[in-house]
């Protein structure tokens, strides 16, 4: 039995399928878990969606940014825009079933003893028991009969340094933003919303989180996380491993062996030709 954690499917679905044959991937014997956005931007997310939650107790995954957005639009807070290619999901008899199913799934989940998987990471001033904490936080909200009201107040960029203190609206929308959006770091503690570039083309006063001293993290411990496909896996440390490597920007979806520590990856290909047999 292997765990496997895959980068940002976006519903590229016969991506996925592509990797998923690669490994040989057996829903009977093997685990597959996702970093989040699932969909967003991708041709396939009903295709996605689908598959993914007919894998049952065989697939895991976090929420990504996406995932918050297509609740947000099921909510009435947000209005799905072209780009992001979600008409037949939201056309489709099954959403109810999707959003519920979705509703279900955390920030922040263990793919192993010692690993854990966020979409963005972890915010450099908490473990990993911590992140877990906060991450049933936001659940408890997105599941409970308030859950509209909760991603009504989710969108903004402040309060962007952690404190404590914080409580209601303002420590729910830095949860959710810490986990799902960040990727650099200013001012020691500050979340960036601005800079989307791969680390060595940004200015000087920002830090990817993962460079960003985390005294909470033992060494044993580990972080899978997705969302930055400019950084295209990059980060040049073996605790934090990066699995986005950009399939809808036209790279390559990849996969880890969390038991063997082996990468897979299948490039991009057009999906209106005929894929290769
Ligand atoms: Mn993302």
């Amino acid at each position: 039995m292997a765990i496997y954690i895959v980068g940002d499917i976006q519903g590229c679905y016969t991506g996925l399928q592509r990797l998923l044959e690669k490994i040989d991937f057996s829903p009977i014997n093997d685990s597959l878990i996702a970093v989040g956005d699932l969909i967003g931007r991708g041709p396939q997310p009903l295709e996605t969606l689908n598959y993914l939650h007919s894998l049952g107790d065989s697939f895991d995954t976090v929420l990504g940014n996406h995932d918050l957005h297509l609740l947000a639009i099921y909510a009435g807070i947000r209005k799905a825009k072209p780009n992001d290619k979600l008409d037949t999901l939201l056309a489709s008899p099954t959403l109810k079933t999707h959003i519920n199913w979705l509703r279900h799934k955390p920030l922040a989940l263990m793919a192993n003893q010692d690993t854990l998987v966020t979409h963005a990471g972890l915010y450099p001033k908490w473990s990993v028991k911590k992140a877990l904490k906060l991450s049933l936080e936001v659940s408890e909200q997105l599941q409970g009969s308030h859950w509209k009201a909760f991603l009504g107040n989710m969108y903004g960029n402040q309060p962007c340094v952690w404190q404590k203190s914080l409580q209601g609206a303002e420590r729910l929308r830095f949860i959710v933003n810490a986990m799902t959006r960040m990727r650099f770091i200013k001012n020691r503690d500050e979340l960036d919303f601005n800079c989307k570039t791969s680390p060595d083309q940004a200015p000087v006063n920002l830090t990817p989180w993962f460079n960003v001293t985390n005294k909470k993290l033992n060494g044993n411990q580990k972080v899978v996380f997705g969302h930055w496909a400019s950084l295209n896996g990059r980060t040049l440390l073996q605790q934090f491993c990066g699995v986005d490597t950009g399939y809808i920007w036209g790279q390559s979806m990849t996969l880890l062996n969390l038991s063997s520590d082996e990468i897979f990856s299948v490039e991009y290909q057009d999906q209106s030709k005929p894929v290769d047999t």
